[in-house]
């Protein structure tokens, strides 16, 4: 390596056996994760998103440039313009934009164009990427792999809210350039997902679906 300014790793090693228990109480925690579309009104702390947020923060990302920005929307007037121009963009999308073939992907979800969720949750966060930088100048600074460290981000934020005892939705509108309208944020901010936070309705209920065993997503090459 080059010379550069280091320090000190902060590494925490584990005896095996700890390390199996770790990784399987993890998984077995992240499996009971669903994704939820019937929120509770119930208030979240603001103090419990925060912490997650910061942990979404630790994500590695392309040349450290951390290109995300988190809109944290409790406000009940911007959550209502936010699900108004939301199921206007679903309403096109299921009646005219999306194909026969992508309906029929989407059946077994149950999902429509009605997003009641998004006034009902008590939290929505807009997650951005910063296509590119810009200096206190006004200078564009080039960034490399937004899109993928956004993404890193958004799945650690997913994680860390399920762990803290949350519901979350993704939520991708297609397009979602109002949200930068609403928001007021500028154009190097591009919207990447619309996080749903909060608890579920005491009712809610979740698609009957499976997810892939270890054999079908992963190969060995020893
Ligand atoms: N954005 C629409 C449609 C939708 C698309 C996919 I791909 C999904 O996994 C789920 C929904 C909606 O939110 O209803």
């Amino acid at each position: 390596m080059k010379p550069h300014d280091s320090i000190p790793l902060n590494f925490i090693e584990y005896p095996p056996t700890e390390m199996m228990n770790r990784a399987e109480t993890f998984y077995r925690e992240m499996s009971r994760r669903r994704t939820v579309r019937e929120f509770s009104s119930r208030a979240v702390p603001r103090e419990i998103i925060e912490a997650c947020l910061r942990a979404a923060g630790t994500a590695p990302s392309g040349a450290n440039q951390q290109p995300w920005q988190f809109a944290v929307v409790g406000n009940p007037q911007i959550k209502s313009q936010i699900r108004i121009a939301a199921e206007a963009e679903e309403a096109e999308f299921y009646q005219r934009r999306a194909t026969d073939q992508w309906l029929d992907a989407l059946a077994p979800l149950g999902t429509d164009a009605n997003k009641p969720f998004l006034e009902t949750a008590p939290w929505l966060i807009a997650i951005f990427y910063e296509a590119y930088g810009v200096d206190a100048a006004g200078k564009r600074i080039k960034h490399y792999y937004p899109l993928d460290s956004v993404g890193i981000a958004s799945g650690l934020l997913i994680a860390a809210l399920h762990h803290a005892g949350l519901a979350t939705l993704t939520h991708t509108p297609s397009p979602m350039a109002f949200l930068n309208k609403i928001l007021g944020r500028p154009d190097n901010e591009r919207p990447f997902l619309l996080l749903v936070v909060g608890y579920p309705a005491e009712v809610a209920q979740v698609p009957n679906i499976t997810r892939k065993p270890l054999a079908a997503i992963a190969r060995f090459i020893e």
